[in-house]
């Protein structure tokens, strides 16, 4: 079967779901933000990896409805886990270039949002680095209707585009995600510590918060709070959960 007919059939079958990877304040060693991660297990239990059909989603357009949905679904877990543990999680939702250019991406914001009983500020969308850099004026305006909204914007991956520097001075998001090949780097040579310190400055001077994405060892974590970085996500701390796993952890880590 075609990927995307296979798509549209899970999708309507409910082979689709979300996953949530802890973010962790590392001043604290508490959790304070979940990363919401589509997951596709076919009914026999075939795992398809985003990295497959996101594309075949982004080309066909899907991703528009499929986007909607993976918002209402986070934002609906993110409602639900407030009631029951109040923690005051941020949760970031992956959003993919197709969705953010398209004409209704902000109604579909401002709708999803109205659905529920969330601080705006919670909510966090992260669009990649190429995204950030795509037609300045689109990309500045975009961003203060999602501000005016109370939401916020992360650059994920960070460090993997070209940004130019220049542009990212003039653009207001509230955090850069430090992509994982350079936190990889961090694991043993000292050299490896060069471009994480460099964004790490950077978001300083740019008043924007930076998370580490990727941590798999203390020794990464050693070095990233040595460089001032106090937020990460990874292995280390806790793999993309179901909710159902991730309540589970959190009753063991709060
Ligand atoms: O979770 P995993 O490492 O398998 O995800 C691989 C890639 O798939 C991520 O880097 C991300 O770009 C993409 N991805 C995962 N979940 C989502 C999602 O909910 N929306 C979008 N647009 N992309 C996602
Ligand atoms: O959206 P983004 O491109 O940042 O996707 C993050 C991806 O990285 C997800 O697919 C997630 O499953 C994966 N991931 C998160 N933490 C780790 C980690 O510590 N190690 C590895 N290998 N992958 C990770
Ligand atoms: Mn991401
Ligand atoms: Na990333």
């Amino acid at each position: 079967m075609l990927m995307l007919q296979g798509l549209r059939k899970a999708h309507a079958e409910h082979e689709l779901f979300m996953v949530y990877q802890p973010q962790i304040d590392l001043n604290t060693g508490k959790i304070n933000g979940l990363e919401a991660l589509i997951r596709w297990k076919t009914h026999n239990g075939t795992m398809i990896p985003p990295d497959q059909f996101i594309p075949v989603a982004e080309s066909s357009g899907l991703i528009v409805q499929l986007g909607e949905w993976i918002m209402c679904s986070a934002l609906r877990d993110l409602e639900h886990l407030e009631n029951r543990y109040a923690l005051g999680l941020q949760m970031g939702i992956n959003i993919s270039p197709v969705q953010f250019r398209h004409p209704n991406f902000l109604n579909t914001i401002k709708t999803e949002l109205n659905k529920f009983n969330l601080s705006r500020n919670q909510v966090e969308f992260e669009i990649t680095e190429s995204v950030a850099m795509m037609d300045i004026d689109t990309v500045r305006a975009t961003l203060k209707q999602i501000h005016d909204l109370g939401a916020q914007v992360a650059i994920d991956d960070f460090g993997t585009g070209f940004s130019c520097l220049s542009y990212l001075e003039t653009l207001h998001f509230d955090r850069l995600k430090i992509d994982k090949s350079f936190i990889d780097k961090m694991s043993n040579e000292n050299a490896g510590t060069y471009i994480p310190e460099m964004i790490i400055n950077l978001g300083r001077d740019l008043d924007m918060s930076v998370i580490a994405e990727g941590v798999e060892t203390q020794e990464q974590v050693s070095r990233l709070k040595g460089l001032n970085c106090f937020e990460a996500q990874g292995y280390f701390f806790g793999k993309p959960m179901d909710m159902k796993s991730l309540e589970i952890w959190l009753d063991g880590h709060i």
